[in-house]
């Protein structure tokens, strides 16, 4: 009883916030050219990129991933100090409102700590991203060679 009365509330809150302001929506997502790296021999960790376009006027974050790949799935960045290339885990990454976000190599990216097994090129291997407000997509990403840098570079 209570639980229900918890879930009429919720939904009657969900209404008020829709009708105050557009939620910002995964419909309005679309995914370009995700891939994620092949492991290297010995390689215990990995990166995926993908590039995100909002055609909505409301941004939207990307806030988690979750995939049966690695142990732990974080977002990440790279920061520079002085000559140093760090990553570093961030909250969210923000689909701008008419916009793009793209995670590459040498930016945001989607990182895996503790591989479950070793990322093959060939593979499609699906990722649940998670938006904010609870709404999640899934997107199939293509393995690449480890050698591969992204971009739309294609090998003859
Ligand atoms: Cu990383």
């Amino acid at each position: 009883m209570n639980c229900f009365k918890q879930y009429l509330s919720t939904f009657a809150l969900t209404l008020l916030a829709g009708a105050a302001a557009a939620q910002p929506s995964v419909v309005d997502l679309s995914f370009s050219d995700p891939w994620i790296r092949g492991s290297a021999p010995g390689q215990s960790n990995g990166a995926g990129y993908v590039v995100i376009e909002n055609k909505a006027s409301e941004p939207i974050a990307l806030v988690s991933v979750t995939s049966d790949r690695a142990h732990r799935m974080e977002l990440h960045t790279i920061v520079r100090e002085g000559n140093v290339a760090k990553m570093q885990e961030v909250d969210r990454i923000e689909v701008p409102a008419n916009g793009r976000v793209e995670l590459k190599p040498g930016g945001f990216h989607i990182m895996f700590i503790g591989l479950t097994e070793p990322f093959v090129a060939g593979q499609e291997v699906p990722l649940q991203l998670n938006f904010e407000g609870e709404q999640t997509v899934r997107v199939d990403f293509a393995v690449k060679p480890p050698t591969h840098m992204g971009g739309r570079s294609h090998s003859h």
